[in-house]
């Protein structure tokens, strides 16, 4: 069982400590500044830079401990020295997705009384709009920013010192939002101490960095899957770590190369678009692929491994790409495998420091072979804020993360499908009834249902069901209408892939809309 001191501050573990142990030179962090111009930061510029920014926190904005702190940026330097110097005043930091816009960043600032903001200037728009109706948000500051004004331009005028606040380990210090079934955002609770688990667990049992590796990849620091694979974890051995801003697949090969990259993360979506790619490329720095965020078909782990065969450090057999399921309610991956025990099709065993089961209806274990309730146990766990869902979430000390899972007779669990009615594409949850809540704002939308169908290259797609008004004509023209519509709307990766017009919805003789009736074909 992993124990920790009372005190703890997860930037003092993940960041100071390094240059305590006068290993400040070593690299830190790749990307990109104002401008365009590249960054190379080590520890201790990194340490500095989170530094000067804690001290306009605190000077400046008037931070105090336990203050949530909204974080609106892409992945670059900056966000994670702002991420850094949240930690460091002892304040809670409650990172966005960049592509959120105002009607979603409004839910979580009421939700979580955020009253600090710091948002890279080029996501400005979405976040001043949301302004408009939360009063309570006095205090917001730009980054990525050349003005005089801006968050860098102060923070130059600080020291490069500061003393990290003495928070205690069960200090919270995250709140991760999940769009949920709804579409009603929960928040997450994570204390340091749950940060510092999470870089004990899964990482040095299953992936095994070392510290010469490159960590690049895909996923939003915003995102917990993010935030660890591509910040934590890197930080917890003295590796570097790549930011990049736009990783789709077809930037993120030309990286691998430029940057020397050794270890890989992103969705298996991105995998899939980026094997038939390889040829143009150098991998020959790559050594581990990581997949998560949507559940790894056998396929595309063939796929992968046979693409990279003879071309990267793994040698001759190709990569086998290490899979995972996380939640942001548990903070990050609590099952998986390491390349000797991927058994395709399964995502793995629970990791180090977790249990897993698959529980019945009545709530007893299944044996194996039956499928049931995925249930967790481990070093961290749901907590949301100030939310009923709670109850639902965690039952008898399991987490009850909403996927459908089997354990085969070797003891691997084998996802087989979400428990509830969202939608996993690409990578992203998207909750149906927040599709169905932007078609309904459209005047030529009667009624709506949103499902997930079934795609090969993005696992599943989001698919509208439409009853048109009166006077609107069904077909391609108002198809696209309509997905423009739901893009200006909410994040536009939500928007529905397909859309189909049928005359009425099926529903159920109390009202009730009967989802698993839209997933057919009419
Ligand atoms: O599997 C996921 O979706 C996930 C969520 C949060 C953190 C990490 C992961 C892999």
């Amino acid at each position: 069982e992993l124990q920790f001191p009372e005190r703890l501050n997860c930037a003092h573990e993940l960041l100071d400590a390094w240059v305590e142990r006068g290993q400040g030179d070593r690299l830190c962090v790749q990307g990109f500044g104002v401008d365009g111009q590249p960054l190379r930061w080590s520890y201790a510029q990194l340490q500095a830079e989170a530094n000067r920014i804690a001290h306009v926190l605190v000077d400046e904005l008037g931070v105090v401990p336990g203050n949530r702190v909204l974080l609106r940026g892409a992945n670059t330097p900056a966000m994670a020295a702002c991420w850094f110097a949240v930690m460091k005043v002892g304040a809670i930091a409650v990172a966005t997705m960049p592509l959120l816009r105002a009607v979603e960043l409004e839910q979580i600032i009421q939700k979580a009384e955020i009253r600090h903001a710091l948002c890279d200037e080029r996501l400005a728009e979405e976040l001043s709009l949301a302004r408009e109706r939360c009063p309570g948000l006095t205090q917001a500051l730009l980054f990525h920013s050349a003005a005089p004004e801006g968050l860098e331009a102060r923070a130059a005028a600080k020291p490069a010192q500061f003393s990290t606040v003495d928070t205690a380990a069960e200090d919270c210090c995250i709140i991760a939002f999940t769009s949920g079934t709804t579409g009603q955002p929960k928040g997450t609770m994570h204390f340091h101490r749950d940060v510092m688990a999470i870089c004990r667990c899964w990482p040095p049992h299953l992936l095994r960095p070392q510290a010469d590796d490159v960590f690049i990849g895909s996923p939003p620091l915003a995102f917990t899957f993010g935030l660890g694979g591509l910040l934590l974890f890197p930080m917890t051995v003295g590796a570097s770590t790549v930011l990049l801003e736009k990783a789709s697949p077809e930037a993120l090969l030309p990286a691998v190369a430029r940057y020397g990259a050794s270890v890989m993360f992103t969705a298996p979506t991105s995998y899939r678009v980026m094997a038939p790619l390889l040829d143009q490329h150098d991998l020959s720095s790559l050594r581990k692929c990581v997949s998560a965020g949507e559940a790894l078909p056998a396929a595309t782990r063939q796929l992968w491994k046979e693409a990279t065969r003879g071309r990267t450090a793994a040698g001759e057999g190709g990569i086998e790409l290490i899979d995972g399921i996380g939640a942001t309610e548990l903070l990050h991956i609590f099952i998986s495998h390491d390349e000797a025990t991927a058994r395709p099709g399964a995502t793995g065993r629970p990791v180090p420091g977790y249990r897993a089961c698959v529980l019945g209806e009545e709530g007893q274990v299944l044996p194996p072979g039956q499928v049931g309730r995925l249930a967790v146990k481990g070093p961290t766990g749901c907590r949301y804020l100030a939310d009923e869902r709670q109850k639902n979430y965690v039952l008898n000390g399991w987490n009850l993360t909403g996927d459908a899972y089997l354990v085969d007779e070797k003891g691997f669990f084998v996802y087989q499908a979400r428990t509830d009615d969202m939608i996993i594409s690409g990578g992203y949850n998207i909750a149906g009834p927040e599709v169905e809540a932007a078609l309904l704002l459209h005047p030529a939308v009667a009624e709506c249902g949103v499902v997930g169908q079934a795609d090969e290259e993005r696992g599943q797609i989001v698919k509208a069901v439409v009853v048109l008004r009166p006077g609107f004509e069904a077909g391609p023209e108002l198809s696209k209408t309509l997905q423009d519509f739901v893009k200006a709307t909410i994040a536009p990766y939500k928007y529905p892939r397909a859309i189909e017009f049928r005359e009425r919805l099926p529903r159920t003789e109390t009202g009730k809309l009967q989802r698993f009736r839209l997933r057919q074909p009419a």
